[in-house]
Parts: C-alpha cells; sequence; structure tokens
C-alpha cells in the first residue's frame, strides 16, 4: 500500500476510535452514577448531625475494610459489616489491621482514643468519594455507625441474593450519639416460646435500629423457659406447654449462652426476667415445696393474671430463688437481674413488701442491679434498683422520691401486643388502641409528672405474647412502632418530629421488604411504594 493510502486509512482508524471514545464518554456520563444526597437519605433513628458533601462513594468488589489501632471487638465490627454487605453485592469484603490513619482502603473502622465528644455509643461517619470512615470512642460506637452505613446504600443492601447494584453512598459526614444509654425490647417467651433462631433474628432487628437491650420474660403461669440445672423440673414439666396448650419448650443453658453471646457481639445486653412473687403458675407446678400447702399446682394454659404466688413465708423458696438466680447470673454478663414483681394479686401487700426487699438482697448477692415492674416501688428500694413504668404513675412517683432511675415503658405507647385499631386481630387492647402516630408522638420526659429525662435511664417496647405465636405475627406487631421507640430512645425530642418521620418511616416500606419484614402498613404513613 502507497503512503498515501496508508495515511488515510490510519486517519480512518483514529477518526473510528474518536467517535467510539465520545460515545463512552457521553454514555458514562449520561449513566453517571447519582445517589440521593446524604441529608435526604431516610434514616432511623435520625442523627443527631448530618452535613451532606458533594458525590458520592461507590463500594467496589475490591474494596477492603481497615481497622486502625482496633481491638478484637473492633475487628468483630469489621467482619459483622463484611458479612452484612456480602449478601446482596457479592463482595467478600477482607477486614485488615492497619496503623495508618488513611488508609487507602475504601472503609477504615477507627478506635480513637481522643476524647471524641460521642460517648460509648456514638460516632463519626465521613463518606468521600474516595473512602468512608467511621470514628468511635469505643466499638459499640462502630457498630452503630455501621447502621447508618447500611441505612445510606440503597435498600436492595438488605437482599439476601446477589443484586446488580451499583453500590453507592451520598458523601457527608454524620456525627451521631443516643439521647438515652438504655433502649430496648422485650420478649415474651413464656406466654408462648420462641425458639433460639427466632430471638437471633429479633437481636437482628433490634442491632439494626441501634436498641441496645434485649429483656427476656424467662418465666410466667403458662411456662419456665430457662434450664436450671439445680431444679430440673421447672423446663421438664414447667416447660412442657404455654397459652393455649401447645408444645411450649426451654432454652438448654448452652442455648441460652449463646443467645447472650449472640446479642453481645451486637451490643445487645440480655437483660433475664424471672417473674416474682406473682406470675409464676409454671414454677408452683413444678414443685409442691414452693406453694404453701406443699401440694404442686396444675399446669396453666390460659391467659388471666394475678392468681398465682410463691409462699412468701417459706425459707425454701428464697433457697430456691437464689438457686434460680445464681445459675441465671452466671450465664448474663449484663449488670441487670429482672425480678418482675407485677400483678401480685394473690399476695397480700404485708407479705410482698418484705418478699421484695429480701428478694433484692439475693440479686445483689449474686452481682446484679434489680429492676422490677412499677409494683416493687411499693417496697424498700435498694440504691440500684430501677423500676420499669408499665401502668401506675403513683408507683413510679414513688419509685423516683426513693431515688430509683425509671424505665419507660407506658403500655398506652409501648406495648407491641396492644391492637394499631379495633380491626387488628392479633393482640390485646387494655391499655387501649395504639396507632404508629400515637406509639412515635410522646416524650418520655414529660409523660408523668415528677419524672424527668433525669430520672429516666431509657424506653423499652415490650411484646407480650399471650395472642403471638410466630415471627411473622410478631413482625407485624412489633414494626413499624418500635422503629419510632429506636428513634425516641436515640434521637433528642427537639430533632423529632411526626411530620418529618413519617415520610422517612414512609420510604422504609422498601427497606422492611428487602429484610423479609411484615410490617403493619398503617393508614397513618405515606408509605413509598
Ligand atoms: N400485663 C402483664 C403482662 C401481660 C400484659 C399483656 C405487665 C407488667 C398485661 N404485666 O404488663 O404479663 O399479660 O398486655
Amino acid at each position: 500500500m502507497n503512503a498515501k493510502k496508508k495515511k488515510s486509512r490510519n486517519l480512518k482508524i483514529f477518526s473510528g476510535l474518536f467517535a467510539v471514545l465520545i460515545i463512552v464518554l457521553t454514555i458514562s456520563y449520561c449513566t453517571r452514577e447519582t445517589t440521593t444526597p446524604m441529608n435526604e437519605k431516610s434514616l432511623i433513628p435520625l442523627p443527631v448531625n448530618i452535613n451532606p458533601a458533594d458525590g458520592s462513594f461507590r463500594l467496589k468488589k475490591r474494596s477492603v475494610i481497615y481497622v486502625s489501632n482496633g481491638s478484637d471487638k473492633a475487628f468483630e465490627v469489621g467482619d459483622y459489616l463484611s458479612g452484612i454487605l456480602h449478601p446482596a453485592t457479592g463482595f467478600k469484603l477482607p477486614v485488615k489491621a492497619t496503623n495508618k490513619l488513611s488508609a487507602k482502603g475504601d472503609i477504615l473502622l477507627l478506635l480513637t482514643h481522643r476524647s471524641l465528644n460521642l460517648g460509648d455509643e456514638g460516632y463519626e461517619l465521613k463518606v468521600t468519594k474516595r473512602m468512608i470512615t467511621i470514628t468511635a470512642n469505643e466499638p459499640a460506637g462502630l457498630f452503630h455507625g455501621v447502621q447508618t452505613l447500611r441505612q445510606l446504600f440503597p435498600d436492595a443492601i438488605e437482599k439476601t441474593t446477589k443484586q446488580p447494584g451499583p453500590w453507592l453512598v451520598p458523601a457527608g459526614t454524620i456525627q451521631d450519639q443516643p439521647a438515652y444509654s438504655y433502649r430496648g425490647a422485650m420478649l415474651d417467651v413464656a406466654r408462648h416460646f420462641f425458639t433460639p433462631a427466632d430471638v437471633k433474628a429479633f437481636i437482628d432487628m433490634l442491632a439494626f435500629f441501634k436498641l441496645n437491650v434485649l429483656h427476656l420474660h424467662l418465666s410466667d403461669d403458662q411456662g419456665w423457659r430457662i434450664e436450671i440445672k439445680s431444679w430440673p423440673n421447672l423446663t421438664t414439666y414447667g416447660g412442657s406447654t404455654e397459652v393455649g396448650g401447645g408444645k411450649g419448650g426451654y432454652y438448654t443453658q448452652e442455648e441460652y449462652k449463646d443467645l447472650v453471646k449472640y446479642a453481645q457481639e451486637r451490643f445487645i445486653t440480655i437483660v433475664p426476667e424471672i417473674d416474682m412473687p406473682g406470675h409464676t403458675n409454671a414454677a408452683l407446678a413444678s414443685y409442691g415445696i414452693l406453694n404453701c400447702n406443699g401440694k404442686a399446682r396444675k399446669l396453666y394454659t390460659g391467659t388471666d393474671v394475678g392468681f398465682s404466688t410463691l409462699c412468701t413465708s417459706k425459707d425454701t423458696v428464697y433457697k430456691f430463688i437464689d438457686d434460680v438466680v445464681h445459675e441465671i447470673a452466671a450465664m448474663s454478663p449484663g449488670p441487670w437481674f429482672h425480678i418482675g414483681g407485677d400483678e401480685s394479686h394473690a399476695t397480700p401487700m404485708e407479705d410482698y413488701i418484705p418478699f421484695v426487699n429480701r428478694v433484692q438482697d439475693i440479686i445483689r448477692w449474686n452481682g446484679k442491679k434489680v429492676i422490677g415492674w412499677d409494683e416493687i416501688a411499693n417496697a424498700e428500694l435498694q440504691p440500684n434498683t430501677t423500676i420499669q413504668f408499665w401502668a401506675n404513675a403513683e408507683n413510679t412517683q414513688k419509685g423516683v422520691k426513693q431515688g430509683a432511675k425509671v424505665i419507660m415503658s407506658p403500655a398506652n405507647k409501648v406495648y407491641l401486643d396492644m391492637k394499631y385499631d379495633s380491626t387488628t386481630t392479633l393482640g390485646l387492647h387494655w391499655a387501649g388502641y395504639v396507632e404508629v402516630d400515637s406509639a412515635y408522638i410522646w416524650d418520655p420526659a414529660t409523660l408523668v409528672p415528677g419524672v424527668s429525662k433525669a430520672n429516666i435511664l431509657g424506653i423499652e417496647s415490650p411484646l407480650w405474647t399471650e395472642t403471638i405465636t410466630n415471627m411473622k405475627d410478631l413482625e407485624y406487631m412489633v414494626f413499624p412502632r418500635l422503629a419510632g421507640h429506636a428513634e425516641i430512645g436515640w434521637t433528642p425530642v427537639s430533632e423529632r418530629k411526626w411530620d418529618d418521620y413519617k415520610v422517612r418511616l414512609g420510604n422504609f416500606a422498601g427497606r422492611f421488604e428487602a429484610m423479609g419484614i411484615n410490617f403493619y402498613r398503617s393508614p397513618t404513613v405515606p408509605w413509598k411504594e
């Protein structure tokens, strides 16, 4: 080919390549990855400070999770993050130690011993186009920062099967920390038994909303659910049924310890409750000696309350309680033991008060701090005893006058077994109907006269299971109300507005669906389809 022809051929190739380049650039510009700005993403609980920036970060297959100055627990948070990102992205992100503050990798978890004024549970989350950095004083803060990061990814991140992506996170900085230190839910596994797998699924839901306490109601009239090696009949007999006469069940000590570990890995403290002196028919049926007449009661599968009592005059009963508390306390690293104390209608007050006084000693001797339902305020409360307000403001005020801290669980706001409205088939309604808006529009610090923020340890949402037998029903009653309770426990009341929250909650429809949560589509919420 002569030189002229070569030149015109090369010119054609060049102009062809140039055209291709223009097309590629145009396509990539048009499909430039964009995401909702950080301050327009729906986050629950609402963080204290959100400062959006331009652009977004893109998680890639080669991304790395770095842990700097990390303790083992910080590393565990890295593993947890890698684990929750894997199913939907298909990326198996390695978790590596680094001693460089600006690791080249894409996600850096940084424990800082500077006194960031973020407390033990707060965090700073910084997203740039190049990398994500979560900084905290403690591993719990890193964990909570991970929950917020999770919510900044598209809803599809929650799917358990590989999704197309792209995995974009809007740039910006969040500084955040909780208003209350005790943010919990209670699961009644006595009326109806829930398997360890169910309880772990529930723990995962609590962690997603930055709750940090799971109160397990382990015994009641209908069932005893925790193995006590020194009193084996409690479970072999007392755990053999439930409301409605089903087969019941119980946690072996190994299963219970495994639940405690699972919760601990998610910075959730288990609070074990043995309800007494009332709500004890399962124990009274298991051992005759716990009854004043020495005769074992029959197992009970109904839903009445207030008909049972331990024999408060027998020393054997206090030996029983010490054995039970000792074995459970040894498996429960958290600081609290819940003694119940509610609805002891079969225990005369002159017997109830010395009983509660004596049981507080037993709990203290076993190294734990007492929590009890608000009725225990009629006894002489010891300095570290906390009362859980559920129905009686007068009891609660009595408790505060004795110097007790309060966990706020007003039945007409946070009882998750309360029907939403008269059409709700599940649940009860003795405390009234509790729609999603009513569950959110209240302030724990002003609800009960004489009980202010300084007296309040936090908030807890109990799910009583007289009418709840499975996870789908549990999810329907718990969500979306628990999301609002989590925000009440975390976000300053000055930042909480129903008109803002309901929009954010409405935008969670896709995420709840991606998580497979059977949530109630309340008519009070503008659900985004
Ligand atoms: N009150 C009883 C629970 C349960 C509940 C159902 C407390 C502290 C009604 N005690 O709430 O055992 O039956 O809504």
